[in-house]
């Protein structure tokens, strides 16, 4: 019964009735009996009848509030998927895009990520940075994506800089290169005849983050006057300079109000872009002449400077450490000694100067330069110092790249 349609039992009822209401009068007692019987049968009949249709009624009522309250769950269902790919994709955000793309909770176009990126809720800024600097990623969609991601708010400001690295710019330099790109393509589509490229926008976005690093952070010794940064980005706008108004304004707009850059989780620039200096008293063996001298070492610059005196404004002598190795040496004279040396070296001499007891400027006449250090910690220290100074930057290199295609465009123009 319970597959037949209602109105198959309201058939079946009526027909009963109609029994009941032809009874004929000469019955014998035995047919009056299978009469009353049958009557009998019919009334529980019936109430069967009244029953089943009344718990079809409530089944009826059930798959219908059943429907409604499915309409709840999913509702609940869709957002505890949407939480859920917020955690995968703080713990991998490819992994959550992927998650939320299959439950249909997002569409794999730049627009709809680069939306659920921007809003961010609940993601770690840290995750959004390496999703948007994915290096797996289809350049074509990685390049949409980040300009749909800046498309946002639209970038008038070269300060917009800062909402970049509001949710950290990932370590690695490939990366970064891409989402500064990215920056210096919108900037340029938002505001056009500002610069001559974006290789220029590119070049000065990273000076002025670079900017930022030396005038804020307390471990940046050297502050850089507004001069110095003028003169630091010459030449930078395919050849010629930027307006001196707009590089004084930006230099004044950044010494008042710094960048909100994130506190610092090792992935800071300043441990990218500033080497650390060091300075100190340290023995030098001569080059022809083997004869130690106690002198003032400064590591700066990729150079280390030596001095006679602390006070001296000249140094004695200066060695660019480029393509130079040090190692730890033992000296029979000497503690705690490490040598600068040219790896491979087939005999040529390391390029230094040096100032001769007369006050000549001459080159340098080492083939290695040995110095001892005061204590072996010192020695650590120097040699610690001296290989962050000599290892190659990617970030310069990025950076030296960009200029070397801002001079060669420049002299394509040239006739
Ligand atoms: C000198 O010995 C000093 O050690 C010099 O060191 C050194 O020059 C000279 O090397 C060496 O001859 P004397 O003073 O005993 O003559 P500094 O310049 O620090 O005084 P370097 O190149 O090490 O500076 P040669 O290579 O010039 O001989």
């Amino acid at each position: 019964l319970g597959t037949l349609p209602p109105s198959i039992y309201g058939a079946v009822a009526d027909s009963f009735f109609f029994f009941s209401l032809t009874v004929p009068v000469d019955l014998s007692p035995e047919e009056r009996s299978e009469l009353e019987d049958i009557r009998r049968r019919k009334g529980v009949l019936l109430q069967e009848i009244q029953r089943l249709r009344e718990e079809l009624r409530e089944a009826i009522l059930e798959v219908e509030g059943l429907e409604t309250s499915t309409e709840g769950s999913k509702t609940l269902q869709k957002s505890r998927h949407v939480a859920m790919g917020r955690k995968k994709f703080n713990m991998d955000p490819k992994k959550g895009i992927a998650f939320l793309v299959e439950n249909e909770l997002l569409r794999h176009t730049p627009e709809d990520i680069a939306q659920f990126l921007y809003k961010g809720e609940g993601l770690n800024k840290t995750a959004i940075g390496d999703y948007l600097g994915e290096r797996c990623m289809a350049l074509t969609f990685l390049l949409s994506l980040i300009s749909c991601f800046f498309n946002q708010p639209c970038i008038t400001d070269l300060y917009d800089l800062q909402f970049l690295w509001s949710f950290r710019l990932p370590g690695e330099a490939q990366k970064i290169d891409r989402m500064m790109e990215a920056f210096a393509q919108r900037y340029c589509h938002c505001n056009p005849g500002v610069f001559q490229s974006t290789d220029t926008c590119y070049v000065l976005s990273f000076a002025i983050i670079m900017l930022n690093t030396s005038l804020h952070n307390p471990n940046v010794r050297d502050k850089p006057g507004v001069d110095r940064f003028i003169s630091m980005n010459r030449g930078i706008n395919e050849g010629g300079d930027l307006p001196e108004e707009l590089l004084r304004n930006l230099y004044e707009s950044i010494k008042n109000e710094p960048f909100k850059i994130p506190e610092d989780d090792g992935n800071d620039l300043t441990h990218t872009f500033f080497n650390p200096d060091r300075e100190g008293w340290l023995l030098k063996l001569g080059g022809r002449v083997k004869t130690w001298k106690r002198r003032w070492f400064i590591l700066t610059d990729n150079c280390l400077y030596y001095f006679e005196y602390t006070t001296d404004k000249e140094p004695r002598g200066i060695i660019p450490l480029e393509n130079l190795s040090i190692r730890e040496v033992e000296d029979p004279r000497k503690p705690n000694c490490f040598e600068l040396y040219i790896p491979n070296n087939r005999g040529q001499l390391i390029k230094a100067c040096k100032t001769e007891a007369d006050g000549r400027v001459v080159e340098g006449n080492h083939m290695v330069y040995r110095i001892s250090a005061p204590t072996p910690e010192e020695k650590d220290e120097w040699i610690h110092s001296i290989k962050s100074a000599v290892s190659v930057d990617p970030f310069y290199e990025m950076l030296a790249a960009r200029k070397k295609r801002i001079s060669l465009k420049k002299k394509e123009e040239q006739p």
